[in-house]
């Protein structure tokens, strides 16, 4: 499995003229910060973050290098790792509600959380609640095999909620300890959509009571900032629990990722980190820090 710093090589090259210009200073000049903040933000760090960090970081004491400084603000704004949920299987059934935009990585996503959960000797079960492409619940049937793990699903046009709230009770019958609801892909933008999310949200409720538990959205860590304000929308329809960072391999501008605690305060979970069924990993804001500015002379 690819790790962090593979991961991350395209962000961390996206940054490093600022950091070559970082390494170079012990103490850095105004032109440097200039040069850092402009790095940081064509990483997709939103600006207002970018320039808080490089303050926080401009504290320097005695004994301390400045990009010991930055990668400290780094990890703070990151927050504390949030637990796995998945590494063991719990008493009662967890409900995993995925949500994103078309071609986020929900689907992906999805099989690779059930996978975690089965290697750690849970009975995960996927839910296609993705209705609305005939492709849409085969393609989690086809990963549901490779996992291997149950799947429930619906014909193609089916009311997803209708799928979710099934997937819940035969998780109860068949003693699965999570179900983790795969749901198509949706503009944040459109109401009629954002509706039909929240439906899902009530059906598996009343599949379950206190369900759904978790509510997850799969970012495309390739597009950037912009995946602030679609999770400041779906935080909006059905109040997220997390998120997940998918993509983080193929992207020049996990920057983002940064500015997540500051403007959501909604934790990361986990980073896809490839294609595989495999490529999910609790995200770590050290790893994440040290992949992104612990540039090898070399590298950058
Ligand atoms: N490199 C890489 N590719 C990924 C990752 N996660 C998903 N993908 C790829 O992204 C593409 C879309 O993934 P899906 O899981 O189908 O996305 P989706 O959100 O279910 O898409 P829709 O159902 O069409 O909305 C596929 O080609 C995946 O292989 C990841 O962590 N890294
Ligand atoms: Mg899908």
């Amino acid at each position: 499995m690819m790790g962090w710093r593979n991961a991350l090589s395209r962000t961390r090259r996206a940054m490093a003229e600022g950091l070559r210009a970082l390494f170079r200073a012990g103490r850095p000049d105004e032109r440097t910060m200039e040069t850092l903040e402009e790095t940081l933000i064509r990483a997709d760090v939103p600006p207002r973050v970018a320039s808080a960090l490089l303050e926080e970081a401009r504290q320097v004491r005695e004994g301390e290098s400045f990009s010991d400084r930055l990668s400290a603000a780094m990890k703070r704004a990151l927050g504390a790792p949030s637990p796995d949920l998945l590494s063991a299987p719990q008493g009662a059934i967890r409900v995993i509600l995925l949500a994103g935009v078309n071609g986020a990585g929900k689907t992906t996503t999805a099989a690779k959380l059930a996978r975690r959960l089965l290697k750690a000797g849970g009975k995960p079960l996927l839910a296609a609640a993705d209705t609305f492409r005939a492709a849409g619940s085969q393609q989690l049937q086809i990963w549901a095999e490779r996992v291997p793990c149950e799947c429930v699903g619906g014909p193609m046009g089916a009311d997803p909620a209708a799928v979710a709230f099934d997937a819940v009770r035969a998780s109860v019958s068949r003693g699965a300890h999570a179900v983790i609801v795969d749901t198509a892909g949706r503009m944040h933008t459109r109401d009629a959509l954002m509706a039909e999310l929240q439906k899902v949200g009530r059906s598996v409720g009343k599949a379950l009571p206190g369900a759904p538990h978790e509510v997850w959205l799969v970012l495309d860590a390739t597009i950037g900032a912009n995946a602030l304000s679609q999770a400041r929308h779906f935080h909006a329809t059905l109040p997220l629990t997390g998120l997940i960072v998918a993509k983080l391999d193929g992207s020049a501008k996990a920057g983002f990722v940064l500015g997540i605690r500051r403007e959501l305060n909604i934790p990361v979970r986990y980073a896809g980190l490839g294609e595989g069924m495999d490529d999910l990993v609790p995200f770590d804001p050290d790893a994440f820090v040290q992949a992104i500015l612990g540039a090898s002379e070399g590298e950058v």
